[in-house]
């Protein structure tokens, strides 16, 4: 080589030293960009002082009711479970503060389209608790969303409901309303091709769409680290040309924070938002037969345990005279009342029969399906 090439020619082709990518300072880079969010520590303290949300008295203990109801409601459906008296059933706890704190920022005209985990969410917007259950029964009349209330039946396929976001605000965006469609998914959902279809195409029509991330560390077994190699999954945003945020999922008032400003930016016409929530499942993936000591370790339980979303909450708000005791009391009976008033009505719902599952997929039958129809109206009346 020294016979052909001079030294200076000789060192611009050895290895490494012109590279044309430098992948360290590009993940340094972009990680830098993706720190995590938080406004209140473990203690409920407030670490944030220039972010705390213009929350009213009544806003924050609002919010800290609809926490504990839904904590409780987890409880009660997990036991009615065991008794046999739902069906499919995805425990929430943990989750709370990704899910209802995000929830609280958002408006009627809102769209929700969210996962099999998101219950609570729709509750919240108006679902009646009796659907909820039957939805867990697999019975049809869980699926039949009342009218003028903007939520989509929950997606067992993982991912598909980021596309369908995007379509619903496209829609939205078409018709000129001041609205946002939010959805929500797992660590695991952000490995699905929707997923990526959905934030692509929300980017590229800079729709009016909120995609939440709850990274709860697992997808049933698989860890996110196993899932991934990407440091956060708010930084998937970036290839899709929208802004992302990783959040502390188990503190409320950055969830809240941030999907605020998300849906802010969204009905200004400044296009779509992921956020990325850090939280956990303090449960199993379902009540249908996982068992979480095999892939996760007491220590991580406990770990995560101590930055319970209600925890936190409840300390803040009890410094500044805004909960105690006997209001958590009062919250606990009132949700335990309503969840047996509502498991009364399920079970007082008429069992579904064929016919109904024929009768409401179409509005005119097709003849294959009218037969059948028939054939099964016969065998029930007897
Ligand atoms: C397209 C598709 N593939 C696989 C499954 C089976 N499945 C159900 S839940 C799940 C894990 C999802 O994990 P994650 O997105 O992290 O959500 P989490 O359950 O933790 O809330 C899988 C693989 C499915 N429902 N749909
Ligand atoms: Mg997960």
């Amino acid at each position: 080589m020294e016979e052909c090439y001079g030294k200076d020619e000789v060192n611009k082709m050895a290895p490494n030293t012109n590279k044309v990518l430098d992948a360290a300072k590009q993940f340094e880079s972009i990680e830098k960009e993706f720190q995590t969010f938080q406004i209140l520590n473990e203690d409920g303290e407030v670490v944030n002082e220039s972010a705390v949300p213009d929350l009213t008295d009544e806003q924050l203990q609002e919010l800290m009711r609809r926490m504990v109801f839904t904590r409780i409601l987890d409880q009660r459906s997990i036991s009615l479970n065991r008794q046999g008296r739902l069906g499919f059933y995805a425990p929430t706890a943990g989750q709370e503060a990704s899910q209802i704190a995000s929830h609280f920022a958002l408006e009627k005209e809102d769209f929700i389209l969210p996962g099999y985990r998101d219950v609570p969410q729709i509750i919240w917007h108006g679902l009646p608790l009796y659907k909820a259950f039957l939805f867990s029964r697999g019975h049809f009349v869980g699926n039949q969303i009342p009218e003028g209330l903007n939520v989509v039946p929950p997606q067992i396929i993982i991912g598909a409901q980021y596309v369908q976001a995007a379509g619903v605000a496209l829609g939205l965006k078409k018709r000129g309303k001041k609205a946002v469609a939010v959805t929500y998914t797992g660590d695991g959902g952000t490995s699905q091709g929707d997923f990526y279809e959905g934030i692509n195409f929300a980017g590229a029509f800079k729709v009016p769409a909120i995609f939440i991330v709850q990274n709860n560390r697992f997808a049933i077994s698989t860890p996110v680290e196993v899932q991934t190699a990407a440091k956060t999954l708010a930084q998937k945003a970036v290839a899709a040309g929208i802004p992302g945020i990783q959040v502390d999922g188990m503190d409320p008032l950055a969830v809240y924070a941030a999907t605020k400003e998300a849906r802010e930016r969204a009905i200004n016409g400044e296009g779509p938002t992921l956020i990325e929530t850090l939280c956990y499942r303090y449960g199993p993936h379902t009540m249908s037969g996982d068992d979480p000591t095999r892939y996760r370790s007491k220590e991580l339980d406990n770990e995560w345990e101590k930055k319970d979303p209600l925890v936190r909450f409840r300390k803040y708000l009890e410094k500044k005279g805004l909960w105690n005791e006997e209001m958590e009391q009062e919250t606990i009976e009132k949700a335990k009342e309503e969840i047996k008033e509502a498991i009364k009505k399920a079970d007082e719902t008429p069992k579904q029969k064929v016919t109904d599952l024929i009768s409401i997929m179409f509005e005119k039958l097709p003849a294959n399906l009218q037969e059948q129809y028939e054939i099964y109206k016969e065998k029930e009346s007897k």
